[in-house]
């Protein structure tokens, strides 16, 4: 068994992924015809020129973007479809994905039609591939607070629908919290807590995530390496990093892959796994981040410890979890 095929088998669960950042090229073009989207690209070939992005804002514009392609709920079961897919080649057998709902409604449409799409996505792929999933509603931070708690409104009705809360986006500007409250009633309506700090972000996110939202992961997280006292408490709480290493070079976070602090945070006990973030933009799907790991050099040993981490950090019961294990 090579090393390539060993990390594509190796059994893992991915933890933060962006569905709408799933949505390749082709996929979003076809969407534009057929839902009567006007996109300023002539071709596809152009549009695959503005894939070259210098900050996490330089990004964002063209994932938004290209998000106003997406109409019906037959588009997001077949956006959530094609991802399943695609990993169930790569030894996902579990996904706890991220979709942005305030962007949706901004662009006229129904969350629960959103959600009905996603949910029958993850349905056929439970059937198809045999791969589990949870919905994270994820708060787009820099979009007004609300926006955020109208979504929070919209699907009260239908909690068990959803595993957690999360906040993406912006980062810098924009400090975890500003959605204390929001964070509070997902609390109550029984769902997991999770966001995005220490991207672009300093540090000091990472602590109000911990502080203020009571996250139980850190999405990214990877500024974190600059507090010593803070890497000592998400080793002591076992809080763990969602890390996103070719997102992170694609984004400029980091300038080389090998400039990554893993090996730093992993020593630290810090629990660190691995994830594709925006799949269709950054380059690679979740395999391919773990590759990209191991041409920097970590071992097989290290990227397995890695995927056993994803499964012990993922919010699935332990009974499904000893099964993955
Ligand atoms: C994102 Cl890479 C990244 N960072 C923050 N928010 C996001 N939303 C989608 N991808
Ligand atoms: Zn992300």
């Amino acid at each position: 068994l090579n090393m390539h095929t060993a990390l594509e088998t190796l059994p893992k669960s991915e933890l933060h992924l962006h569905i709408e950042g799933s949505l390749e090229p082709e996929l979003a073009l076809e969407l534009a015809d057929r839902n009567g989207v006007s996109l300023p690209y002539d071709s596809l070939a152009d549009l695959r020129e503005q894939y070259q992005f210098t900050n996490l804002q330089s990004f964002l514009d063209l994932y938004y973007e290209l998000m106003g392609t997406l109409k019906t709920a037959d588009d997001f079961r077949d956006l959530a479809l094609a991802y399943f897919k695609k990993v169930s080649a790569q030894g996902v057998k579990h996904a706890e994905i991220f979709f942005d709902p305030q962007v949706h409604v901004s662009n006229g449409l129904d969350v629960n039609m959103v959600m009905d799409g996603l949910l029958e996505g993850m349905h056929e792929a439970k059937a198809r591939y045999g791969i589990t999933s949870g919905l994270i509603l994820s708060i787009v931070r820099d979009m007004p607070v609300d926006t955020a708690q109208s979504v929070l409104d919209s699907v009260k009705n239908r909690a068990d629908d959803i595993l957690g809360i999360g906040l993406d986006s912006a980062e810098v500007g924009y400090p975890p919290h500003l959605f204390t409250k929001q964070f509070e009633e997902a609390t109550a309506l029984g769902w997991h807590r999770v966001a995005h700090a220490g991207e672009e972000g300093p540090a000091s996110y990472v602590i109000d995530a911990l502080d203020n939202l009571h996250a139980e992961r850190i999405d990214h997280g990877i500024h974190s390496v600059t507090d010593a006292t803070l890497l000592e408490r998400l080793a002591s709480e076992r809080i763990p990093l969602t890390t996103c290493p070719l997102s992170n070079r694609r984004l400029q976070v980091v300038g080389s892959l090998e400039n990554l602090p893993l090996h730093n945070m992993m020593e630290q006990g810090v629990l660190i796994n691995v994830n594709s973030d925006d799949p269709a933009y950054f380059g690679g799907y979740i395999a391919d981040n773990y590759q990209a790991l191991e041409g920097v050099g970590f071992t097989l040993s290290e990227l397995s410890n890695m995927a056993e981490n994803s499964i012990t950090a993922s919010f699935i019961s332990d009974v499904e979890r000893d099964a993955l294990l």
